[in-house]
């Protein structure tokens, strides 16, 4: 994918304060500090569009981004930042969820973990989610360059088992930009993909 436009549309904290619908939109989630802001940059080769933060938890809304006025990336908040003990949902709270759920325009979601963590039992929860809300999902395992050439290999490979079935996984670095190509594919067939159904309820 050849970038050659990218700007933010705006960031939104109130459930149903979203933009209008209307170009299709992709969405990166992840734990909060996983890398959703930098994969995002890294996609659109743009240093500074969505703000990289030193602090887990601080992207709080969801930042919306036009790419080449065709579609729009979405940074969504991290979770597993403010999750209290009793919660059993992720942290997210309504309003990401709210979104995942009822987004017509949403046609995918990059769900990003650290190679060196992999999936643990929120990722299987939100990838049960996705699967739930009939939204496709790949999972984006970054940070590649932290580990040597074949231990990150190994660490992709052991991503694919029950919890990933049917879901594409792929190594990716925001610093070398491994995995970039195989990422455009990815999100350039689901934005030139059908329309997410409509829903039931
Ligand atoms: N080495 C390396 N560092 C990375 C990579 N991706 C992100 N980082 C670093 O990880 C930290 C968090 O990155 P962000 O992109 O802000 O993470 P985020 O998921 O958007 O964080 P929140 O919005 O706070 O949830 C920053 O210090 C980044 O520089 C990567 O691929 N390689
Ligand atoms: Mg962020």
């Amino acid at each position: 994918m050849r970038v050659t436009a990218a700007r933010f549309l705006g960031a939104f904290a109130r459930p149903g304060g979203e933009p209008p619908a209307g170009l299709p939109e992709v969405a990166i989630a992840g734990r909060s500090n996983v890398g959703k802001s930098s994969l995002l940059n890294q996609l659109v080769g743009r240093r500074g569009l969505a703000r990289i933060s030193a602090t887990p938890g601080r992207t709080r809304q969801l930042n919306f981004f036009v790419v080449n006025e065709r579609f729009v990336l979405v940074d969504l908040p991290g979770y597993g930042f403010a999750v209290g003990p009793e919660r059993e949902r992720l942290g997210w709270g309504s309003l990401v969820e709210g979104y995942l759920l009822r987004r017509a325009t949403l046609r995918g979601v990059a769900l990003v973990v650290d190679v060196r963590r992999g999936l643990e039992a929120e990722e299987a929860q939100v990838l049960d989610f996705l699967a739930a809300a009939a939204v496709p999902a790949a999972v984006v395992a970054t940070k590649l360059d932290k580990l040597a050439r074949s231990a990150a290999r190994a660490a992709v490979v052991r991503l694919a088992g029950p919890a990933t079935a049917g879901v594409p996984v792929i190594g990716f670095s925001a610093r070398s930009g491994e995995g970039r190509d195989a990422l455009w594919r990815i999100v350039g067939d689901w934005v030139a993909g059908p329309p997410r159904p409509p829903r039931a309820t």
